[in-house]
């Protein structure tokens, strides 16, 4: 059995929390995750408190199980559902997209565990000196927004730079990857790609099937141009936008129009044409849809093989 000590400070069973995946993650998905022992997260994404607060209160409904929300910073109602999930007393917060530092306070004095995810060492120090609990090191594998750095590079570099414990994301979808993580220094992990495909994910089953066709190159990252590089799944809508990006003659606002409300369309519609399949290099490790329990259970039993193997290579 593997436990490592964030599973304390948490009250879960297992080390892996289900990545926030905006248009995705809602109540089923995280109370599946959570019921089967790991930390499920409901992710407010754009979404106002309203509906962050029936998600609150649905997942309460099917788990009693902790679970988490993520707050994406750069949504325009970051404000109003940072105070819901004080006033709702939501047990653990997980922030991306940006610097969380000026929320970090009203969250602990709430008794709320502070996770952000950081894509770099500097971010990791300036939230653990602000009173963050542990952090998310991300690499660049991740689906969805992404930093520079590799999840190799990057988990080691933020193991030494911070005392509080540090869970890896970005590219693991099985147990070998939550061996590595190990390896790397870090306590656990946080896995989103592969939860995509989970029975209890209401994501279009167009966008299922096409994480589960994905090959090894078949995700690509699109949206440099306008500073919010994000990684998707290849398809004839994210080639274009690619093609516009490089195009002098494409404004940046035909740019942010084509791409507003293309992961709606997606996750919600399954629109083939229009849409933007957020998805992590790991598509290609994610082959079949099965249970939430089924994951977190077959990737926990593969860890403990692998690291009872790990050292079949030394003389
Ligand atoms: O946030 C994510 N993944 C996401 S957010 C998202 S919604 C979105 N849609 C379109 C464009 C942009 C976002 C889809 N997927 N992962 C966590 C993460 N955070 N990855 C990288 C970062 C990050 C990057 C820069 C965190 C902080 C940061 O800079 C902080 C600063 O200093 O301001």
């Amino acid at each position: 059995m593997i436990t490592t000590p964030i599973c304390d400070m948490l009250g879960i069973e297992y080390p892996i929390f289900q990545g926030g995946m905006a248009w995705i993650a809602d109540s089923q998905l995280a109370a599946a995750v959570s019921n089967a022992g790991g930390l499920g997260i409901i992710a407010a994404m754009n979404a106002n408190a309203d509906w962050l607060r029936e998600q609150i209160h649905q997942a309460r409904s099917l788990t009693d199980k902790p679970f988490g929300v993520n707050i994406m910073l750069m949504s325009p109602f970051a404000d109003e559902v940072a105070q819901l999930v004080i006033d709702e007393k939501v047990p653990v917060v997980v922030t991306g997209a940006g610097n969380p530092s000026k929320y970090i306070k009203a969250w602990k004095a709430a008794g709320i565990k502070v996770i952000p995810v950081v894509a770099s060492v500097a971010l990791a120090r300036m939230v653990e000196k602000r009173g963050a609990d542990a952090v998310i090191a991300e690499g660049g594998e991740s689906g969805g927004h992404v930093g520079d750095l590799t999840t190799m590079t990057l988990v080691p570099q933020v193991v030494d730079a911070v005392k509080i414990p540090v869970l890896a994301a970005g590219g693991i979808a099985d147990g070998r990857g939550i061996a590595a993580a190990f390896m790397l220094g870090a306590q656990g992990v946080q896995v989103g790609t592969r939860f995509l495909v989970a029975t209890e994910c209401n994501v279009h089953p167009t966008y299922k099937a096409w994480v589960l066709k994905a090959k090894d190159i078949d995700t690509m990252v699109t949206g440099r141009r306008l500073g919010h590089p994000v990684r998707a799944i290849r398809n004839p809508f994210t080639r274009e936008y690619l093609k516009k990006e490089y195009n002098s003659n494409v404004s940046d606002e035909e740019l942010e129009r084509m791409g507003t409300g293309s992961l709606r369309k997606a996750a919600v519609e399954g629109n083939e044409e229009e849409g933007t399949f957020l998805a992590g290099q790991a598509a290609a490790m994610v082959t079949k849809e099965q249970p939430a329990k089924e994951i977190v259970t077959e990737m926990f039993a593969q860890a403990e093989e692998v690291l009872k193997g790990a050292t079949k290579w030394l003389k």
